[in-house]
């Protein structure tokens, strides 16, 4: 095993620079089991002596080896929890299942040096949420309109090319990545379900099992898109309606045949009448009627299924303005709390709308106490600048995990999973945008721990990929506000969209304004926004528990942030900052960018720092999005100017 997997692609944050440390000294394992076997490997990979005196111990707790360490002292560490300490020159990992052996060894090698020096008392770790998953939205065709993977900015699908299964040596180092922080279940195909991508689920099965075998040495369990019309197309029913017995029995036969070929086979994950999916409501039946068929289906195998709450009317009228898509899944699922199976989880989107750069977050999470639910993330840059701007997204993910939308509970605290879909591709850096990389990496740490502080897991990520000798202060000065440049140089005070329809690549303003996808921002000659209010608006706000309800009612209280999210308000209108929307408007996308310009101009600082070929690619990446950001700058300022005719109160060139 090389630790700097397939040549040609890059390590990311395991070059063999990161396990150098731990390679340097002589190392203990204890235990056995398939991921004992990988640590072991892992190890012996690093290049870590065999004799003399021991500077590492890995080991279970049911060895003799722990019984020196105060296990006790630390409690339970469960499937996938480790604790970690150091005592007379030997730092110990102890964990009570492989699976935290593992993680255990990941940890020492982030901390490099660091994991061997001074003397620290035991630590547990364990992770917060027990599934941390990544979405694939990979094809195994190429689609005519989406391409392989949809929303995918890195290239083709590192599973299959050409309508086949790839060799798996890329898949194995993605597994080794994901594993390093703290992933540990993927689905490996779009949630768009296509003819050739359903039949995964039966006579193409193995190419799954092929998958699951690849990533399962690192603790990777492999989950599948299904098409709820399944029983139709594939087993050849007259129906799918999930109160039927004959589908029930299908779902229940095939289920049993996908147990047969993976036993530890994760589950199915569905997207049901979204976007011209089949679903239950073909059948007059309730989404728990359809998640259920499927979660019986799984459960003798001890299988979930991921059921999408993302179902909404993408058939809408523009005219009519009480339809609101933000409404939608607590509309259609909030009065299912309770009927769901305990091996059914909904997965819901963070926020209302669709994975734009700002929205609040969806009332769904606080609205089903009896059900289980995954929020889901989008790591792929759709609407954040698809992986050609530069974003780090950990901050916006921190400000979501710690919202206390819930009495006394964040959102961390109601969710039980963390979903989120996948950035990665073929591409030799993974994720397209090499800084990108960050991303990926942080959605697992902070999935494992949403407590992390976004711009330590940055550190990290810089650490172990870019090295400690890197400007990380120029890496900072790009990274840690990106998220808010791009939201400040795009679509204003969370109105959303304004992009162009279909890719979503770019500034459109009325792009989907008169389109039936319910994303509108109501811009006229006077004001802009979406009253979402119970008073005059749509009542979306209704939907939220105190003390948010009453917060995004009311124009005064609610964060300038979301205002137009909530609120449609004349272009004079005062925001908190003390500055007029209209106003807001114009310096932030001036100020936007300015910023831009400014992110190009500290990357040249790591010119000579970091690999030429990375050097490269990024700094082409600064450049369109430099010119991008004055592409959003100069429409959205030209838009709001002539629909307004308020001018720049600093006179600068609006056109
Ligand atoms: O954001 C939208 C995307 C679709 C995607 C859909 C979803 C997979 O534009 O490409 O379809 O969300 O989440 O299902």
């Amino acid at each position: 095993m090389s630790t700097e997997g397939p040549p040609g692609v890059h390590p990311a944050w395991l070059p063999s620079r990161a396990t150098q440390p731990l390679g340097s000294r002589r190392t203990l394992v204890h235990g056995t089991g398939t991921l004992v076997d990988t640590v072991r490997r892992e190890v012996a990979a690093a290049g870590a002596p065999e004799t003399g005196e021991p500077a590492l111990v890995l080991t279970l707790t049911s060895e003799d080896a722990a019984a020196s360490w105060h296990v006790g002292e630390v409690g339970a560490l469960g499937d996938e929890g480790y604790a970690i300490g150091r005592r007379d020159g030997v730092t110990v990992v102890l964990a009570d299942r492989p699976a935290g052996l593992l993680y255990g060894f990941f940890h020492v090698v982030r901390r490099g040096e660091a994991a061997f020096t001074g003397e620290w008392p035991l630590a547990r770790h364990v992770p917060a949420m027990p599934r941390r998953m990544l979405d694939h939205w990979d094809n195994v065709d190429t689609h005519p309109v989406t391409g392989q993977v949809e929303r995918g900015y890195s290239g083709g699908s590192i599973f299959w090319r050409d309508g086949a299964l790839r060799d798996l040596d890329r898949v194995r180092a993605y597994a080794r990545l994901l594993a390093a922080t703290g992933v540990n279940a993927i689905a490996v195909n779009n949630v768009n379900v296509h003819a050739t991508e359903a039949r995964l689920l039966t006579d193409r099965l193995g190419e799954v099992a092929a998958i699951a075998e690849a990533v399962r040495p690192y603790g990777i369990r492999v989950h599948l898109s299904v098409s709820f019309a399944a029983p139709v197309t594939l087993g050849g029913l007259p129906t799918a309606d999930p109160l039927d017995e004959g589908v029930r029995a299908w779902w229940a036969r095939t289920s049993q045949r996908v147990y047969e070929a993976i036993p530890d086979f994760g589950g199915y994950v569905v997207k049901a009448d979204s976007e011209g999916q089949p679903g239950p409501f073909g059948y007059g039946r309730s989404h728990a009627d359809g998640a259920n068929a499927l979660a019986d289906a799984l459960a003798p195998f001890g299988g979930v299924v991921h059921w999408r709450a993302f179902v909404y009317d993408h058939r809408q009228d523009w005219r009519d303005r009480s339809t609101d898509r933000a409404r939608a899944a607590y509309d259609h699922f909030a009065p299912l709390d309770g009927q769901f199976r305990d091996n059914a989880i909904l997965q819901v989107k963070h926020g209302p709308m669709d994975f734009q750069t700002r929205e609040p977050v969806s009332p769904v999470v606080a609205a089903m106490p009896r059900t289980k639910v995954a929020v889901e993330l989008q790591v792929t840059q759709e609407y954040t600048g698809q992986q050609r701007h530069a974003v780090y997204l950990g901050p916006m993910w921190s400000e979501i995990l710690r919202f206390p939308l819930a009495e006394g509970a964040d959102v961390a605290a109601l969710a039980r999973e963390l979903v989120a879909v996948s950035s990665v591709g073929d591409d030799p850096f993974w994720t397209g945008h090499p800084l990108a990389q960050a991303n990926l990496y942080a959605f697992g740490r902070l999935a494992w721990d949403p407590a992390l502080d976004p711009l330590s897991i940055l550190d990290e990520w810089i650490d172990l990929t870019l090295g400690p000798e890197v400007d990380r202060a120029a890496l900072h000065a790009m990274l840690d506000e990106s998220w808010r440049t791009y939201e400040s140089y795009t679509a204003p005070l969370g109105v959303g969209f304004m992009v162009r329809p279909g890719h979503h690549y770019g500034p459109d303003v009325d792009g989907y304004e008169y389109t039936a996808w319910g994303t509108y921002h109501f811009a006229d000659r006077d004001g802009v926004g979406v009253d979402r209010t119970r008073a005059t608006g749509t009542g979306f706000t209704g939907q939220y528990p105190a003390p948010w309800s009453e917060v995004y009612e009311s124009v005064e209280r609610c964060p300038d942030e979301l205002l137009l999210f909530f609120h449609h308000v004349p272009y004079g209108h005062v925001l908190h900052s003390g500055s007029t929307v209209i106003q807001h408007i114009y310096d932030t996308h001036f100020a936007g960018a300015e910023r831009a310009v400014e992110t190009r101009r500290l990357w040249e600082r790591l010119d000579g720092q970091v690999a030429p070929d990375l050097f490269a690619r990024v700094r082409e990446r600064l450049d369109e999005q430099v010119r991008s950001a004055a592409e959003w700058r100069d429409q959205i300022n030209t838009y709001f100017f002539r629909k307004s005719g308020v001018p720049d109160a600093k006179g600068r060139p609006i056109h």
